[in-house]
């Protein structure tokens, strides 16, 4: 991945909605998709991977008018499935309003699939009414796991969302979202 310096790890791509994101807690853990298209690595291989150093994360999304934006933040890490993948973001940078380290973002939340509820909505379970695996709060700022509806939808939400640029009523074209080792 030659973006920003290279050297990145891509962990999650949407690109055509040729995979299906609605997925259970067991595919989320193991990854699914195609390396080539769509995928998700797998929380335990992202674990992994950021298990042993110091890495920043970035996420790469452009919309069908060919406009793009990135978030980064210049440190990441992910508990084990003990800690259902709580995941921390520190560091903010990019071209758009932070989504993931802001009150509703996804900094010290666990992920959540339709069959495994750790979000913070007590009522209602977050990704199943926003059908994707996700570090939900309450329940999201950006849903790049959500469905492939290629732009413009009446459908709020459940899309490939971003609600500081395009909000929650466009589903991008691509996101990609990676990491890099920096210590
Ligand atoms: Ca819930």
């Amino acid at each position: 991945m030659e973006t920003d310096g290279g050297g990145w790890t891509i962990f999650q791509r949407r690109t055509d909605g040729s995979v299906n994101f609605t997925r259970n807690w067991t595919e989320y853990r193991n990854g699914f998709g195609n390396i080539s298209s769509e995928f998700w690595i797998g929380n335990v291989n992202l674990f992994k991977i950021l298990r042993y150093g110091r890495y920043e994360m970035r996420m790469d999304m452009g919309d069908f008018e060919g406009e793009s934006r990135y978030i980064k933040y210049s440190h990441i890490s992910l508990g084990d499935e003990d800690t259902m993948f709580t995941i921390h973001l520190s560091g903010y940078s990019g071209n758009i309003r932070d989504c993931f380290t802001q009150n509703k973002g996804i900094n010290g939340m666990q992920f959540s699939t339709f069959d495994q509820d750790n979000d913070l909505l007590s009522s209602r379970s977050c990704a199943i009414n926003y059908p994707a695996g996700w570090w939900f709060n309450s329940c999201h700022c950006a849903n790049p796991n959500g469905l492939y509806l290629k732009g413009e939808t009446d459908i709020w939400g459940k899309g490939i969302t971003y609600a500081y640029w395009r909000e929650n009523y466009y589903s991008l074209k691509y996101t990609r979202m990676m990491v890099r080792r920096v210590l």
